[in-house]
């Protein structure tokens, strides 16, 4: 098993336990790990840290690391670190409950980063020396490259930049992903810059391992546990609503000849309604479709089963364990429809524009005039960050935010006069969708959105009051443009944070 695994017979002589590799990490260092929306993120060292983490903290000295990975891992990597209080700053993304916690009490300081700019900033030195790079794979070859799991996030970076490198070599991750990855060595740094030359949402451009010199690898450690693979809800009735809705919306653009049969390729947020939408797209007599996306979840691997779906282009994976197994036992299937990129590439600006990419995300609340806030709770309480989603809305052909009109059982309003944080501007959102219809804000001027979207996607429990105060801004705004009440805007969040469901979660 070792042979198969680490094929390197000289790197074999690095085997060390969890604990011994998690010993060659120091205080204060930059620590980089793979791992990417709880795909392929290391599973033994995080926790052995976290212990000593614990140990030397039971001593009275301190020890924290800043943690940079892909985007959200899971509860042995996130959760673990975070809960001994061992994570003095953490980017680009997260959605770990406790790691979310202390990112609200002010413990933990977070960068909340679009995931395509990650690999260059840590390039430009934006985020200083990185120490220690912590990388899943599913082997070394030979030549000492290392094929990774089941996400490749921005392990070539930590790879090319760190310090010292940890391998952890999972077991259980099936040795059938090798040749699935694309890691494209062609990137440069400004003004060397050369265009990436990919065409097509499934071209592959690169090499099918990562690249490290051995001398880095400072350790090797063998695990066997599953990724996170947190099951998925059945789509709710207002996710399918949406679904439906958005899939009509994409139906009459073919009609009306904006977008070709096949549509454009897909990106897909994560979470309930995204995956609803994919569902909806089973049965919608669409073929021959493509995705150039982050993140595979469970409705995309059922398209490319039934063949709605010719390819999917990503970086990471989040599956259910049904659909995990799914996956393991249909791999050959897979590698063939799967081209498992860095996140640089998967999320590239200049790639997503070129391609034309259609970017369906999730949304906490839309303003009147088109703005959404992606990641704050009233203004200010962190949920999950900003993710992929900036690079599709501002780039993509079509940028589509959906969300349950309300939110908190019916007591807030995801529909606002002004958003109380603003992740996409009205300049890079296109359609919102709720359960109660879409607004298509294409070509329209701040006003005629207000209306749409009001008309279109409010719950009629809000609808009156949004109308009353679009009303008044008209008349006594201080510029007619995009009318504002400037002191009255935000007070719909302050009586929600008074009140109710918002009071019991401060
Ligand atoms: O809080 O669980 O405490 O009740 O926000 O809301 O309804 O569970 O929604 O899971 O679809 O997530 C925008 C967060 C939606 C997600 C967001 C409260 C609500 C709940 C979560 P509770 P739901 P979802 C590619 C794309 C950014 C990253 C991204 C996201 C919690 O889509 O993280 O798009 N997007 N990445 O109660 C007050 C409102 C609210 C509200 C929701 N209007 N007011 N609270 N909530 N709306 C993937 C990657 O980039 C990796």
């Amino acid at each position: 098993m070792t042979e198969d695994r680490i094929r390197n017979a000289a790197l074999r002589s690095r085997i060390v336990t969890p604990e011994q590799a998690a010993a060659l990490i120091e205080p204060g260092q930059t620590v980089a790990m793979s791992g990417f929306t709880g795909s392929g993120y290391p599973k033994a060292v995080p926790v052995a840290l976290a212990a000593r983490i614990e140990q030397v903290h039971a001593a009275g000295q301190p020890f924290q690391i800043r943690l940079l990975t892909g985007a959200s891992t899971a509860p042995e990597l996130d959760g673990a670190l975070a809960k001994v209080d061992g994570i003095a700053l953490r980017l680009p993304f997260q959605s770990d409950p406790e790691a979310r916690r202390r990112i609200n009490d002010g413990s933990l300081a977070y960068i909340d980063a679009h995931l395509s700019h990650v690999a260059q900033h840590a390039w430009f030195g934006f985020y200083g020396d990185i120490d220690v790079a912590v990388i899943e794979a599913v082997a070394i070859r030979e030549d000492g490259t290392i094929v990774p799991s089941t996400s490749v996030g921005n392990s070539k970076t930590w790879l090319d930049l760190a310090k010292r490198v940890i391998v952890e070599v999972n077991e259980v991750q099936p040795l059938a992903l090798e040749g699935m990855h694309d890691i494209y060595y062609g990137t440069a740094l400004p003004p060397q810059r050369r265009p990436i030359p990919l065409e097509h949402a499934d071209d592959r451009i690169g090499d099918t391992a990562l690249r490290c010199d051995p001398d880095k690898i400072v350790a090797i450690v063998r695990t066997a546990a599953p990724d996170r693979n947190s099951p998925f809800n059945p789509p709710d009735e207002a996710s399918q609503r949406i679904a439906a809705f958005l899939v009509e919306f994409l139906q009459h653009e073919v009609a009306k000849g904006r977008l070709p049969k096949g549509l454009l390729p897909l990106q897909s947020g994560v979470g309930n309604i995204p995956n609803a939408v994919l569902a909806n797209l089973a049965d919608s007599g669409f073929r021959d479709l493509t995705a150039f996306t982050e993140v595979i979840q469970d409705g995309m691997l059922d398209l490319l089963e039934s063949g709605v779906l010719r390819s999917a282009s990503c970086t990471g994976f989040a599956l259910s364990p049904e659909a995990s197994l799914r996956f393991e036992a249909n791999l050959g299937f897979f590698r063939e429809r799967i081209v498992l990129r860095t996140q640089e590439i998967s999320n590239h600006p200049e790639l997503v524009r070129r391609l034309g990419c259609i970017g369906m995300n999730g949304m906490v609340e839309v303003d009147i005039y088109g703005n959404v806030n992606s990641t704050h709770i009233m203004g200010s309480r962190m949920q999950n960050g900003i993710g992929g989603s900036g690079d599709f809305a501002r780039n993509g052909f079509l940028s589509i935010f959906m969300s349950p009109s309300t939110a908190k059982n019916g007591t807030i309003s995801s529909i606002v006069p002004m958003v109380s944080h603003v992740d996409h501007t009205e300049h890079d959102v296109s359609i919102v969708v709720t359960e109660y219809g879409l607004a298509d804000l294409r070509g329209l001027s701040p006003k005629q959105r207000a209306r749409v979207l009001i008309d279109r996607c409010a719950h009629p429990d809000y609808r009156d009051a949004l109308e009353d105060y679009f009303a008044r801004a008209l008349r006594e705004s201080y510029g007619k443009h995009t009318p504002h009440l400037l002191p009255e805007a935000l007070s719909w969040h302050q009586r929600w944070l008074d009140t109710g469901d918002m009071r019991a979660t401060r």
